[in-house]
């Protein structure tokens, strides 16, 4: 044993020590990861409707609506080696008014990983295929909570948040309502806006997921939604209290491409 500590010493900064019982785990097998997208504001947890938050222009405000796509994962093991999810089973809505789509569900091989990316919205090429080719959440017709779908040209909507503020002017349903809707995929015969974001998320600091047959690591996410208004660009409700497919999207998108950050994993 006094071979193997000194070995494990000189490699002790790469890498932790493994017992001698701990079996590398076959990266031939493909096992259970969860990434869970626990909703804040701020500080606080969120609440749909009751909760009340302010922005930098110390607009008070409220969330009635929030969710968002998430697609397209890539985990990077801590040998540096990149899985791609399957881009069939890589689709996610997160929907903040039903406990039961808060996590995206994925199957990788056994590792240990050390950064997850993944993509905010539905890229170009899957908003264009064949209707066939998107089911599930992405089925403009099928149960995706309704309207996170423009149409052929314009595409889905990648991120819904809608809410109450006393800063957004009286509209004809006889509230203060705030909506963003954002999306955008560029596209290629006529290009438009292109809000698709990627995110990259380093997962040491926070704890490494081991994925193992028989259990189901989790990748616990905060996701401050207070960015969409005060992230890199502080956006005023009074002066855009509707954000959809135009040029100020972009200031959103970029805002909320920030609001991701890795807490903690359960293993
Ligand atoms: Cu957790």
């Amino acid at each position: 044993m006094k071979k193997y500590f000194l070995l494990c010493l000189a490699i002790a900064s790469l890498t932790a020590c493994q017992k001698d019982d701990a079996p590398t785990p076959d990266s031939n097998v493909k096992a259970a990861l969860s990434v869970e997208f626990d909703n804040i504001v701020g500080g606080q947890n969120l609440v749909l409707n009751t909760g009340t938050y302010t922005n930098s222009f110390a607009e008070s405000y409220s969330v009635s609506e929030l969710r968002y796509y998430v697609s397209n994962f890539k985990l990077t093991n801590t040998s540096g080696v990149t899985y791609t999810v399957p881009q069939d089973s890589s689709y996610f809505l997160i929907v903040e008014s039903d406990e039961t789509k808060h996590e995206a569900e994925l199957l990788v091989p056994q590792g240990d990983y050390s950064s997850i990316s993944f993509t905010v919205g539905v890229d170009s090429l899957r908003s264009t295929m064949d209707l066939s080719k998107r089911t599930g959440v992405l089925d403009p017709a099928g149960d995706m909570e309704t309207s996170m779908y423009w149409g052929w040209n314009s595409g889905y909507i990648f991120f819904k948040m809608e809410g109450i503020s006393a800063a957004a002017p009286l509209d004809n349903s006889g509230q203060h309502k705030f909506r963003y809707h954002i999306g955008g995929f560029g596209g290629y015969s006529a290009p438009t806006i292109n809000n698709i974001k990627t995110v990259t998320l380093d997962l040491t600091a926070g704890g490494v997921p081991k994925v193992r047959t028989g259990r189901e690591a989790n990748i616990h996410l905060m996701v401050d939604v207070a960015k969409v208004l005060d992230g890199n660009t502080p956006v005023s409700i009074a002066a855009h209290p509707s954000v959809m497919f135009s040029d100020f999207s972009v200031t959103i998108a970029n805002n909320y491409s920030s609001m991701f950050r890795h807490d903690h994993t359960e293993n």
